[in-house]
């Protein structure tokens, strides 16, 4: 009787001991991208690593495609507290403040290594935002050039005009309105949708992006303008991230650090491929006609003009420390 009681008593110590032992935080991630998105693959590498540097304590479950939250959900959801870490399109931001939208600039950084310099100075004004806010920054990575989709020949921006033109953030909205053209906003998952109901006949974003939501199924031209280089963060919920033991603190930034490295680097090196596989797919791939780069020049004038104007001192401080 009193083994069989000891017997019990050691299996429920060993059981506590046991659970304790693996004691596990989970958190959750919602992405609007897809999972063959390139953004989706380095954040699950981000989540494995965090996974094994933490021996298994923090567990990342990552909710693609827009299936938890929608991309305008995901800032709101992570500031308080629903999920603890999240992915979106920071220029999204660009109506809250200006600041956010740094990166969507058309003609200020226009290739990987500017725009890494655009963001070594831009950094710290955006993690100071997100930590006024409760939030922390975690990492940031580029998606490819951004270049004009339609659904026929351009021989001009100007041809534009009068289109409905999908719009993802403010910038591509107010680049869709210089132009004379209709600006819409759509999530990247209704895009297809979108233009085959005659929603819309024209966008600007990524090869990524047209290859991810097989763009030759629904238009027929694009134009590798390379207008500028927006910018996806991951960022966690601040309570949550203080929480953490303060070895798995260190594990998550130092997950972060290496994923945000490789995640540009596969970006860029992955930007060719998107237009290879489109124009093996049927769409007329082509460099921005001499009409196009001017128009082009003028409207980012414009644009960074309104936007330094829009963004303050800490906008002036970072185009001082980018131009520098
Ligand atoms: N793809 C995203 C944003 C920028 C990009 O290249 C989109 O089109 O929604």
């Amino acid at each position: 009787m009193k083994a069989w009681i000891s017997a019990a008593v050691a299996g429920a110590l060993s059981l506590s001991l046991a659970t304790s032992a693996v004691a596990q935080t989970k958190w959750d991630m919602p992405t609007p991208y897809p999972d063959g998105n390139f953004h989706t693959i380095n954040n699950r590498q981000f989540v494995d690593e965090v996974a094994k540097a933490t021996g298994g304590r923090l567990q990342i479950t990552i909710h693609s495609n827009a299936s938890l939250l929608k991309l305008p959900e995901i800032k709101r959801g992570v500031q308080t507290g629903s999920v603890q870490i999240g992915e979106f399109l920071v220029s999204t931001l660009g109506n809250e403040d200006a600041v956010f939208a740094f990166d969507s600039v058309p003609g200020l950084a226009t290739s990987y290594d500017k725009a890494k310099k655009l963001w070594a100075a831009a950094k710290p004004y955006v993690a100071a935002r997100l930590e006024k806010q409760g939030m922390v920054l975690l990492y940031s990575v580029a998606w490819p050039p951004q270049g004009v989709y339609a659904k026929k020949e351009l021989t001009a921006l100007a041809d534009l005009k009068g289109m409905k033109f999908r719009a993802y953030n403010p910038a591509t909205a107010r680049f869709a309105q210089i132009l004379g053209a209709s600006p819409v906003t759509i999530q990247q998952a209704e895009v297809p949708q979108a233009f085959r109901a005659g929603l819309a006949d024209a966008m600007i974003t990524s090869g990524a992006t047209g290859v991810d939501t097989q763009a030759w199924d629904y238009l027929t031209h694009y134009y590798d303008a390379q207008a500028f280089l927006p910018q996806n963060i991951v960022f966690a919920n601040k309570a949550a991230f203080d929480g953490l033991p303060e070895a798995d603190r260190k594990a998550v930034m130092a997950a972060a650090e290496a994923a945000e490295a490789r995640g540009w680097a596969e970006s860029e090196k992955l930007n060719e491929g998107f237009k290879k596989t489109m124009a093996e797919k049927g769409i007329k791939v082509a460099a921005p006609t001499a009409a196009m780069s001017q128009e082009l020049a003028k409207v980012g004038e414009t644009m960074a003009a309104e936007w330094v104007e829009k963004a303050g001192p800490d906008g002036k401080a970072i185009i001082d420390a980018y131009r520098k």
